[in-house]
């Protein structure tokens, strides 16, 4: 048995000898950030692999989403549909940007938000709807964009799992006004730190631009109030290593996705999210549902694999809506699948790297209970 810690996840790295060839040429340059040339390559290198018309590289996911929020320009207070089923970033880039959110229900068989619960949450407040691609499970993007054009709302999707999702051929950051993409070291590509939002629009560019770095348009002049978001250089040529690799550790992953799912497909009480037509993967999270029949409960199960040195999740427990900082502070909404889901599920490990004997351990441990 398991002697060895392992986590959810452990960050994809290129060899050591790569990277460090790969910065050499920022030591002659000392050119270390401010949008240099590994910034600009990165960006038009994702735009091609993530097939977005527009991209704008950002300090990580966060920033990528409250900055793109705030772009958008939305009147103070104003009503934002989200789903609380998600890391609490995606949250706190609606509250830090001072607008409300209205929490909506998600759907059993994928974790997305339940486009049928939509319309009913809408009011004349409500200015835009941010979903989530929970674990790289794309939402229904054509039922939300009916919605949203038929109040005139505008859509943000929080991409942070679906790098290099595609749905019906096209790159998922290419549906609704904008998405937004979490490059963290956790991710299935990183830059360390980083991520992007990607849209259509090449104002969204230009207002992201001078939202990222100080609304400065040249030495002498500032046009707009601004943060401080920049992908710095070191993060943008980890980046490049990565993208090269990047084929290579989604298949491993796949092949690592395709076993939990052959040893686990007959586990009783042990589910699985459903897969959608025209979805191209990216194998970035393994979640798995403990329901009633299984023996154990979904914490007990935490507990037991924990016990073995095998460190599951429980993304996303409890609910952003639930956290102390927002419980009962907004509309009271039915989440009845969202809670259910959260205290179902638990994320198990999946990285590059992560060998089949280790993935055969973690089975056992999930089977033994039967025993
Ligand atoms: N929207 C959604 C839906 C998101 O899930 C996220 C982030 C965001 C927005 C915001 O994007 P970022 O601003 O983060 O780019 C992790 C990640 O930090 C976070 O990026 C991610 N979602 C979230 C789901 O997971 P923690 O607090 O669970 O991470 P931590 O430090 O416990 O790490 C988990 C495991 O990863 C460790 O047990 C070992 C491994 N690890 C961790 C680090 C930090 C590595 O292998 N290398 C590392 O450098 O949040």
């Amino acid at each position: 048995m398991s002697r060895e810690t392992i986590f959810v996840t452990r960050s994809s790295m290129p060899s050591y000898e790569e990277y460090i060839e790969a910065i050499k040429p920022l030591w002659e340059s000392h050119w270390l950030t401010n949008m240099g040339r590994y910034h600009s390559e990165l960006e038009e290198k994702l735009k091609e692999y993530l097939k977005v018309p527009e991209l704008s590289l950002m300090v990580n996911g966060h920033m990528s989403l409250e900055l793109t929020i705030q772009a958008m320009g939305f009147p103070e207070g104003a009503e934002v549909i989200t789903t609380p089923f998600t890391f609490i970033s995606t949250t706190h880039a609606i509250v830090r940007n001072r607008l409300k959110p209205v929490f909506c229900d998600v759907k059993p068989e994928d974790g997305t938000i339940d486009e049928t619960k939509l319309e009913e949450l809408i009011t004349e407040h409500t200015a835009a709807i941010i979903p989530v691609h929970v674990y790289g499970n794309v939402c229904n993007v054509e039922e939300i964009q009916r919605i949203a054009d038929k109040y005139s709302l505008k859509v943000i999707y929080d991409a942070a799992h679906a790098f290099g999702v595609t749905y019906r051929e096209r790159g998922i950051g290419s549906y609704g006004d904008a998405s937004v993409f979490s490059f963290h070291a956790t991710k299935v590509f990183h830059t360390i730190e980083g991520g992007a939002a990607s849209f259509s629009d090449h104002r969204i560019y230009e207002k992201l631009y001078n939202l990222k770095n100080f609304g400065i348009r040249g030495e002498e002049l500032v046009t707009e109030v601004g943060a401080n978001a920049k992908l710095n250089e070191f993060c943008a040529v980890m980046g490049l290593c990565n993208l090269k690799h990047i084929e290579e550790s989604i298949a491993q992953r796949r092949a690592l996705c395709e076993e939990y799912e052959k040893e686990l497909k007959d586990i009783p009480g042990i589910r699985m999210f459903e897969k959608k037509q025209g979805v191209k993967r990216n194998y970035g999270y393994f979640p798995i549902l403990v329901e009633e029949e299984y023996p154990l409960s979904r914490d007990e199960l935490y507990e037991r694999l924990k016990e073995q040195g095998i460190h599951t999740r429980k993304y996303f427990y409890p609910l952003t809506s639930d956290q102390a900082c927002f419980k009962n502070k907004y509309r009271d909404t039915e989440l009845k699948c969202a809670r259910k889901l959260s205290e179902k599920v638990l994320v198990m490990p999946l990285y590059q790297g992560f060998e089949m004997r280790k993935l055969a351990e973690v089975i056992e441990i999930i089977r033994d209970v039967f025993v």
